[in-house]
């Protein structure tokens, strides 16, 4: 529950309860009983200003915090002590590294098809419609209030080539209090001749959007982000010329698909031969930074990584989207060992959920796929992800994948604000916890059913794996993004 004062406008708000996180592969931090202060005004709106662990008196923290604070400047969020159940804890929001908003009307439409002829019968047709600004209305609206009710507080939209929409994009997310990286697709060749743009066109028009994002919208939680579609519908002139477009406005992100599918690999290799690899098309147009974001990665050579990992680009792995146009397994493991960043994206509409947490579902099961296949019994454990992973993928792995792990992921003093409250046991949930299994979150459960053998005990992260297997977005009671609330249950 949240108190109020009379005006209803603070300076600060304190939550109070369990927080959970993953700050490091493999890692969970549990941190019960914990205190974090937020900042909701001047420049340091939005970010953690404290973390109190073993807290008992929230607003007392904020007072000692910064002794200027009166009880009215001071918000509490404490629905631990006051009104939901005991399973409920803070968790960061998902981080969404790739997501084509324009294409969620097909979500789940995919029949049998393959990459190439997918994006010729759905996927142009669908985006080429999106030029009329009230049917794209309709249809970001609606993505972004479902991406937010599922917990994602950063997405890393791609549009479609019409730049007008993707203004209204902007507006949007930025109406919604998203966190959003918002890509103009551009597209010059080997393209639909209802679907494609000049050079010419592609640049100005990309430059037109970056202006205004950056001056006109100017919500510094809505991002440009440069988007070649891939390199069959890019020509070199019109990715030399995004690189330069991205370094001379300080380093722009850059997002692209790279390695995606066999057909797709041959294709490329016969348009650019030129180039060593896929990966080296981008390479040799500037486009591989620390900055730039690749989904899929699933055929990546040996040499074709250690070029992503040395320019410190990150990968957005996208699994559901992988199995349902049966592009292949990605090795994430293999990316992971070699110091590659890695997050999570839903890939709606080669993806069909805008679910991070099915997506992480979905990543733990292609490794354990990738696991039956390999031969040595080491390495067949290895290459299991395991719960604490994918939920890493799908929060601070993204952060890091976008180069933005100093701003959101985890739960740091001098990080956003950028978090789900989970409620485990909410009403409608899918997930059932029994009496005795609440231990594990609350000391005072009954520990007991009056049987001869007492049912086994569980962990915290016993509870959490039934949540990953079992939630979805009836469990996700608020979202804030930036100390801002943008999603209410
Ligand atoms: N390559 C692509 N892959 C994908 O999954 N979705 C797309 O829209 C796309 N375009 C090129």
């Amino acid at each position: 529950m949240i108190s109020l004062n009379k005006d209803n406008i603070y300076k600060f708000c304190v939550f109070y309860g369990t927080f959970i996180d993953t700050p490091k592969l493999g890692q969970v931090r549990i941190r019960t009983n914990t205190s974090i202060g937020v900042c909701l005004e001047g420049a340091q709106c939005g970010t953690i200003q404290f973390i109190k662990e073993d807290s008992e008196n929230p607003l007392e923290d904020a007072k000692e915090f910064d002794s200027s604070l009166t009880e009215n400047d001071i918000a509490v969020v404490d629905y631990y002590h006051q009104s939901l159940n005991s399973t409920s804890f803070f968790f960061p929001g998902y981080v969404d590294t790739h997501i084509h908003a324009s294409q969620y009307p097909n979500a789940g439409i995919f029949g049998s098809s393959t990459l190439l002829d997918w994006l010729e019968t759905y996927t142009f047709p669908l985006e080429a419609s999106l030029n009329d600004l009230e049917v794209a209305g309709v249809v970001y609206q609606k993505v972004v209030q479902r991406t937010l009710r599922n917990g994602t507080t950063t997405a890393t939209y791609f549009t479609t080539i019409d730049a007008e929409a993707t203004k209204l994009m902007g507006r949007i997310c930025s109406a919604a209090g998203q966190r959003a990286l918002v890509g103009k697709v551009c597209m010059d060749s080997c393209s639909p001749d209802y679907y494609v743009e000049s050079t010419q066109e592609s640049l100005e028009s990309t430059e037109d959007v970056v202006n205004y994002l950056q001056e006109e919208l100017a919500d510094p939680k809505v991002l440009p982000i440069l988007t070649p579609r891939f390199a069959p519908s890019c020509s070199r002139d019109l990715m030399k010329g995004l690189a330069t477009e991205a370094r001379s406005k300080g380093q722009l992100h850059i997002q692209t698909h790279l390695s995606e599918n066999v057909n797709e690999i041959e294709w490329v290799s016969s348009l650019f031969p030129e180039c060593e690899s896929y990966a080296d098309v981008y390479d040799s147009c500037g486009l591989l930074t620390k900055k730039t974001v690749l989904a899929h990665c699933v055929h990546l050579t040996p040499e074709e990584a250690r070029l992503v990992q040395r320019r410190g680009a990150g990968v957005s792995h996208c699994p559901i989207s992988n199995s349902s146009i049966t592009s292949g397994e990605c090795r994430v493991r293999w990316l992971l060992d070699q110091g590659i960043d890695v997050g999570l994206g839903t890939d709606v509409s080669g993806g069909h959920a805008c679910s991070m947490l099915a997506t992480a579902r979905q990543a733990l099961l292609v490794s354990r796929h990738l696991a039956m296949k390999e031969p040595d019994v080491e390495r067949k454990e290895h290459v299991k992800l395991s719960v604490e992973e994918a939920l890493y993928l799908a929060t601070m792995g993204g952060a890091r994948a976008l180069d933005m792990e100093s701003s959101f992921g985890s739960f740091e003093v001098g990080k956003q604000f950028d978090t789900q409250l989970i409620d485990v046991e909410s009403e409608g949930s899918n997930v059932d916890v029994f009496p005795w299994q609440r231990s594990a979150f609350v000391s005072s459960a009954k520990q007991s059913v009056s049987k001869t053998l007492p049912p086994p005990s569980i962990t915290v992260q016993d509870v959490l794996a039934k949540w990953f297997f079992n939630g979805d977005d009836r469990n996700v009671m608020k979202v804030w993004v930036g100390g801002k609330l943008a999603h209410s249950l």
